[in-house]
């Protein structure tokens, strides 16, 4: 099957009613994505393993060396189709492809399921890789929590998963190379006229959670000069965020925020927050963040009321393999481009010799049902991966 045809099998799973997805790690429309990515594995007569963080890997022959090839399949709450998806389902037709043709690889290849690729359960992004290349040590991810208060831990256990099993895996540290093919996210393949572009960096970019605290009260009964009111310096923080974001020509956004206690008669006493900021370059990042701290604090003080910022997943900035991205940029005679979203293979780059590839996203929205891509760019996505199959394998 096509990757197009693959993509139309998950089209009601986990579907939400503004017409996006909700498939957050371990809830029941991943569960359903796992079962389907074992059926395709198993339909295209891939070895199918799960290692102990719960990254599904779909093997074409076994041993050391192997190409790797796959991306995740959660979403972010209300994301869109592709920011995942694309990846596997391309990876899946591409094998088949190649399977179908009775080419025989030189080198075992695996398509792998990230799991957890968005954090938007658990606050740490890229959980599965960051477990599986020992970048963040596995008792940490186990106690980390989701909204209602479950940690990793219990969820994989109610899951039937033995989370001891958690931590760095062999399978990886024995890989050649990584290659993740992702819709583009952003819009720059369009006006460049390429249905595919090859990566050269990720931006670094991290997650911090901003605690403001004050005086909860009665909203009729307490006079404007007496209130200590963290909704005022929650609100100063969001402006400085975006004003300084564009003095720096970098970004920054608080898409996520909690409010204590809620009640419409009462000022509140704590707003949680949290910023996702991203820079070109990593002393970019800390300027802009240590900016938005410092007008965050100076807020506090002329309100009366506290804030404390700690920061959740942050990320480094990712080079992609010069000779590997230089290598698939000449085989497909594409275009290379840098990027400000996060990827599993941000992770991986720190481990073996990492490349993306893009499919050309024309409205470049991304993280909202209306994300999208054409039939013909997928297409020709999986045609550029069937030829960087052949070259790496
Ligand atoms: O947030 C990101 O950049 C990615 O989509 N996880
Ligand atoms: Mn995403
Ligand atoms: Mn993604």
């Amino acid at each position: 099957m096509g990757a197009n045809e693959l993509l139309a099998e998950l089209a009601d799973i986990g579907r939400t009613s503004s017409g996006g997805y909700s498939r957050l790690s371990w809830d029941p429309a991943t569960m359903e994505l796992r079962e389907w990515f074992a059926a395709q594995a198993v339909a295209a007569g891939l070895e199918l393993t799960e290692d102990g963080n719960g990254n599904q890997v779909a093997w074409w022959g076994q041993g050391s060396d192997a190409l790797l090839l796959g991306s995740h399949l959660d979403s972010v709450p209300d994301g869109g189709p592709l920011d995942g998806p694309l990846g596997v389902a391309s990876a899946l037709a591409a094998i088949g492809r190649l399977k179908a043709e009775g080419w025989k690889p030189s080198r075992p290849i695996a398509v792998v399921n990230f799991t957890d690729e968005e954090g938007a359960r658990f606050g740490v992004a890229c959980l599965g890789s960051r477990l599986a290349t020992g970048a963040i040590a596995s008792d940490h991810a186990l106690g980390l929590t989701d909204a209602a208060g479950h940690t990793l831990a219990e969820v994989m256990r109610a899951r039937g998963r033995d989370p001891r099993l958690a931590g760095p895996s062999e399978w990886l540290a024995a890989a050649k190379y990584y290659v993740e093919l992702h819709l583009e996210q952003g819009r720059w393949l369009a006006p460049h006229d390429a249905p595919v572009g090859v990566a050269s960096a990720i931006w670094p970019h991290g997650r911090w959670r901003l605690d403001f605290c004050g005086q909860g009260n009665h909203a009729g009964a307490t006079a404007m000069v007496d209130r200590y009111d963290p909704m005022l310096t929650y609100a100063a923080t969001v402006l400085a965020a975006r004003e300084l974001a564009l003095d720096f020509g970098q970004r920054a956004t608080i898409g996520r925020v909690q409010v204590e206690p809620g009640s419409t008669n009462s000022i509140p006493s704590r707003i949680t927050a949290w910023l996702d900021a991203r820079a070109e370059s990593e002393p970019g990042l800390d300027a802009l963040v240590a900016g938005i701290v410092e007008r965050a604090e100076t807020a506090a003080r002329d309100d009366g009321t506290t804030v404390d910022v700690r920061a959740e997943s942050t990320t480094g900035a990712v080079d992609f393999d010069p000779q590997l991205r230089h290598r698939l940029a000449a085989l497909l005679d594409a275009p290379v481009l840098p990027t400000g979203a996060g990827h599993d293979a941000g992770i991986l780059a720190a481990k073996l010799p990492t490349a993306m590839l893009f499919v050309r996203n024309p409205t470049g929205i991304s993280h909202a049902p209306q994300e999208s891509a054409s039939a013909e760019d997928i297409d020709a996505g999986v045609d550029a991966l069937v030829q960087v199959v052949r070259e790496l394998a």
